[in-house]
């Protein structure tokens, strides 16, 4: 694996993220499950206008500073450092192939054990579900971390507009095929089309999100444009990129990393220091922006989110259903 290069940062980025930190003032949990439970924890944190932001990184953001315990990370990490293999399997290689996956036209397709299927256009649903922002941390399986500032909306509102029938136990959600806008795909390195499943509860959970952009921005390709699911208690891998389809199932869909490597990679996929992955610890991670030779961080069982999401997976026992 190459060892990553900070990007060169391009000064129309630090614009967007000069921007979106100018615009922001008071983030609260977006009347969620209820700012009380969630301020202090993990979750969705607030944040004001003030100041800080480390030099090495962010010199013109002198002015800022998180009061929570999240401070995102650095818009060129966030879409410099990416796990995309339709567009390439380098970290960086899905920024550099960004411009082959047009997102328009767009459309998503609902279907399966529901009672009205249909299709949307992006345009639509930009329109029907208006964005909120969302600062979640973010755990890949390869141990690293990061905190991203989305906009999007609950998943669960898309999908209680099609009306899942009682036989919907579980949601199966597809990327494009489509090997001219996503060149990776001329290769076998993944059986395509990438598919990823949630349990229905989880699917409904309020944390989990459709993203549609970045630091107040609309999402670039390499980060799953022009849509995109963000489950922030899972590993990355279960956040899908430029869905096209959504499918209300009976059985548990199996999800692209597992038919690769069920030993390796479950369904569930929660984030959980306490179950190694068989090649390397889970214990600890490296935050993406704070450089190779700073101090790893503990990972958080749930990612952070155990407050909000453990009660789903009560009585089971995760070390089998990892
Ligand atoms: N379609 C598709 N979705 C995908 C992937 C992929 O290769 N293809 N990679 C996954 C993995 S392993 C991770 S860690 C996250 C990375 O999201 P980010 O690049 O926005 O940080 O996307 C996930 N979603
Ligand atoms: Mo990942």
């Amino acid at each position: 694996m190459k060892r990553f290069q900070p990007p060169r940062i391009l000064s129309s980025r630090i614009t967007d993220e000069k921007l979106w930190k100018s615009r922001r003032k008071i983030i609260g949990a977006a009347g969620l499950l209820g700012a009380g439970t969630l301020l202090g924890g993990a979750g969705l944190v607030r944040y004001v206008d003030a100041m800080s932001g480390r030099p090495d990184e962010a010199p013109d953001d002198a002015a800022f500073v998180a009061t929570g315990p999240l401070q995102p990370t650095p818009y060129k990490y966030i879409t410099h450092y990416n796990n995309f293999y339709e567009l390439g399997v380098g970290k960086q290689t899905p920024a550099e192939n960004a411009h082959y996956l047009k997102t328009r036209p767009w459309s998503v397709e609902i279907s399966g054990e529901c009672e009205k299927p249909g299709i949307l256009d992006i345009e639509e649903i930009l329109k029907l579900f208006p964005s909120e922002e969302r600062i979640y941390r973010f755990r890949c399986v390869e141990a690293w971390a990061m905190v991203v500032p989305w906009e999007g909306f609950p998943l669960s509102k898309l999908l209680k507009r099609f009306q899942p029938t009682s036989r919907a136990k579980y949601v199966e959600f597809r990327t494009l095929y489509d090997p001219e806008r996503m060149p990776g795909q001329k290769r076998d390195i993944l059986p395509w089309p990438y598919v990823e499943g949630l349990r229905m509860d989880e699917a409904m959970h309020p944390l989990t999100l459709i993203a549609t952009g970045l630091y107040g921005k609309e999402l670039p390709a390499q980060n799953g444009a022009p849509l995109r699911l963000v489950v922030p208690w899972k590993y990355g891998f279960k956040s899908i990129k430029s869905i096209v389809s959504i499918r209300f199932t009976e059985k548990q869909p199996r999800n692209t990393w597992n038919i690769l490597q069920p030993d390796e990679y479950g369904f569930y996929a929660n984030v959980n220091p306490a179950v190694d992955h068989p090649r390397w610890s889970q214990k600890r991670e490296r935050v993406l922006g704070k450089g190779i030779f700073a101090e790893k961080q503990p990972t958080l069982p749930f990612n952070g989110y155990a407050e909000q999401v453990a009660g789903l997976y009560r009585g089971m026992d995760l070390r089998k259903y990892f």
